[in-house]
């Protein structure tokens, strides 16, 4: 067994998985845990409050104090491209505690689809790729980034298409839309969830009039 573990920090770098792009090897144990750099930043925050009487609030009765607020800084995980063995080659993503802890598994990943954004609830992420005896694929590319606690992270506008909506908190709702000649394939609409896990993945726009058309507008020329 290979076992190779990789201590990264934030606040942003690469993952690939070994050889990348060239296949990964057999019996493969690779874990990467990536902390936030600065887990404990702390943030002064001004708080006010007004005291009311018969429900008119009056600047003279606004009183300030300041306190200082921990504002934990957590990792955002995208993969750029994704290939394992289905089923047989695994890749888990934990949040934080101790590698391998099944309770704090977020995603256990296979096959070839590109992963959603991931988020981390704490300041600290782990991926644990496993490879059996026999038969590997490309791999993975995955970009992390740390960012502020309470949030889902920027998931992106897809190619030939815009987005309405620019905030990533708890709540924040995004819309989605294609170029003309262009249709959505996916969630319109994406909300970001308390878990920091948005609702859906980034839609994609795809050409309405497909590939056999291209081809054969190209070929009457
Ligand atoms: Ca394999």
């Amino acid at each position: 067994m290979n076992l190779t573990k990789i201590n990264l920090r934030g606040p942003r770098g690469i993952i690939t998985s070994p050889n990348y792009p060239v296949q990964y090897e057999n019996n493969a144990h690779c874990v990467w845990v990536i902390t936030a750099m600065d887990p404990g930043k702390v943030n002064s925050l001004l708080y006010c409050y007004y005291i009311c009487e018969l429900s008119v609030c009056d600047e003279v009765t606004k009183f300030c104090l300041t306190s200082s607020a921990q504002l934990l800084q957590v990792i955002k995980l995208s993969f750029e491209e994704f290939d394992l063995e289905r089923g047989y080659d695994t890749l888990t993503v934990g949040d934080g505690g101790k590698i391998g802890d099944t309770r704090r598994v977020l995603y256990v990943l296979t096959g070839t689809s590109v992963p959603d954004l991931i988020v981390s609830l704490s300041n600290q992420m782990w991926l644990h790729l496993q490879s059996d005896d026999t038969i590997g694929s490309a791999g993975f590319k995955a970009v992390y980034e740390e960012i502020e606690r309470g949030g889902c992270g920027d998931p992106g506008v897809p190619a030939f298409g815009r987005r309405s909506g620019d905030r990533f908190q708890h709540g924040d709702v995004l819309t989605f839309f294609c170029q003309s000649a262009f249709e959505l394939v996916g969630e319109r609409t994406i909300t970001c969830q308390h878990n920091n896990q948005w609702s859906g993945n980034k839609p994609s726009c795809v050409c309405e009039y497909g590939f056999i058309t291209l081809l054969s507008i190209s070929i009457s020329h």
